[in-house]
């Protein structure tokens, strides 16, 4: 096994850390303050923000969850095959972790399962359900954000790690973007790091638009709920029946737009700033990039990964992806034991 890099550390953050609301405020005010208008989607994901994303989770319309989850259970057994004894399972934005316990059931072996999120209820309600069903596995939540340095408790330090990153929340970023959270995961995970990447697949605009335009309105309710919390935490004057959900498909970057949408001619104050809205004009809150298979690997093979295995459904609608550290040492896998 190549050395160990050492891995850059950072102050951990106690469990119970919420964003600090100057870092809230600041992201706000400057996305309030840009045109057009922004809003950073990382900020949706408040404890009833998490409930609204369970939500939309379960909807007919929304089918990458339910997708993703029986690409996994399929093959779970068979990723685990690759996965080296004693190593830990390392979450980024782990949510709910229910997907994760398909995983879990089949790598009976693990040192540890790290989960990263910035919901600590949604962490903790996790943490408690992993506890009653895997009480020999070490469950340590990790408060943050997933581009944030990890910091691991120095016995789990050394273990190789097997990184997971389901749901298509790579779609968030720009392939700019995402090709840098890869090359960081791959620092974060080690020379011997393993990467298990969820990436939602190009398809019918018809399809994908009703995936974030459900009847339910629950998708509607999420998004406007950003307003909510920002209403309650920076003491803003959102008048939510004055603005509009809308998720567009922009088939030129391959990306599902969402759009909060001013229903009048307003005005908006927050923490002494006044933000002015026209009739019609828009805040962006979330982008959610499409890729095919072969445009997904291209950009891992850039981000320093090396492709190993891809899992589809058979109406290619989700792909689970398989990465290896393009310098990695494999020969382990060679050994009769995996
Ligand atoms: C959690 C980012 C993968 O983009 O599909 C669901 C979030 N936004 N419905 C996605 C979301 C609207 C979701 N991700």
């Amino acid at each position: 096994m190549a050395s160990e890099r050492a891995l850059a550390l950072k102050t951990e953050k106690p469990l119970g850390w919420v964003p600090a609301a100057n870092e809230f405020a600041e992201a706000v005010i400057d996305g309030l303050s840009s045109s057009p208008k922004t809003l950073p989607c990382r900020y949706f994901y408040d404890a009833r923000g998490s409930e609204l994303f369970e939500a939309i989770t379960d909807l007919p319309e929304y089918y990458p969850t339910r997708t993703e989850t029986a690409i996994l259970a399929a093959n779970a057994a068979d990723i685990a095959d690759r996965v080296p004894e004693g190593s830990i399972l390392v979450e980024f934005g782990s949510g709910s972790s229910r997907k994760t316990e398909l995983l879990l059931a089949e790598m009976l072996d693990l040192a540890a399962y790290v989960p990263i999120d910035v919901s600590y209820s949604a962490l903790a309600g996790a943490k408690q359900r992993l506890n009653g069903r895997f009480p020999a596995l070490h469950v340590h939540p990790i408060v943050g954000n997933f581009t944030d340095e990890i910091v691991y408790p120095s016995a789990l330090q050394p273990r190789p790690k097997i990184g997971f990153f389901p749901g298509s929340t790579i779609g968030n970023l720009t392939p700019a973007e995402a090709r840098e959270l890869l090359a960081g995961m791959g620092h974060k995970l080690g020379p011997d790091g393993r990467l298990i990447i969820g990436v939602d697949l190009k398809k019918d605009a018809h399809t994908l638009v009703a995936a974030y335009n459900d009847a339910a309105g629950v998708t509607a309710a999420f998004n406007l709920n950003l307003l909510t919390r920002i209403n309650r935490e920076l003491s803003a004057t959102f008048d939510l029946t004055q603005f509009r959900h809308e998720a567009v498909y922009n088939p030129r970057d391959g990306r599902i737009e969402m759009y909060l949408a001013s229903e009048r001619a307003q005005q908006v104050s927050l923490l002494g700033h006044t933000f002015a809205f026209a009739k019609a004009e828009r805040i962006h809150t979330e982008n959610s990039y499409k890729y095919t298979v072969d445009e997904f690997q291209t950009l891992a093979r850039e981000a320093g990964w090396q492709p190993e295995e891809v899992w589809t459904d058979k109406d290619s609608l989700f792909s689970v992806h398989e990465l290896a550290q393009s310098d990695a040492d494999l020969s382990f896998r060679s050994r009769p034991s995996y």
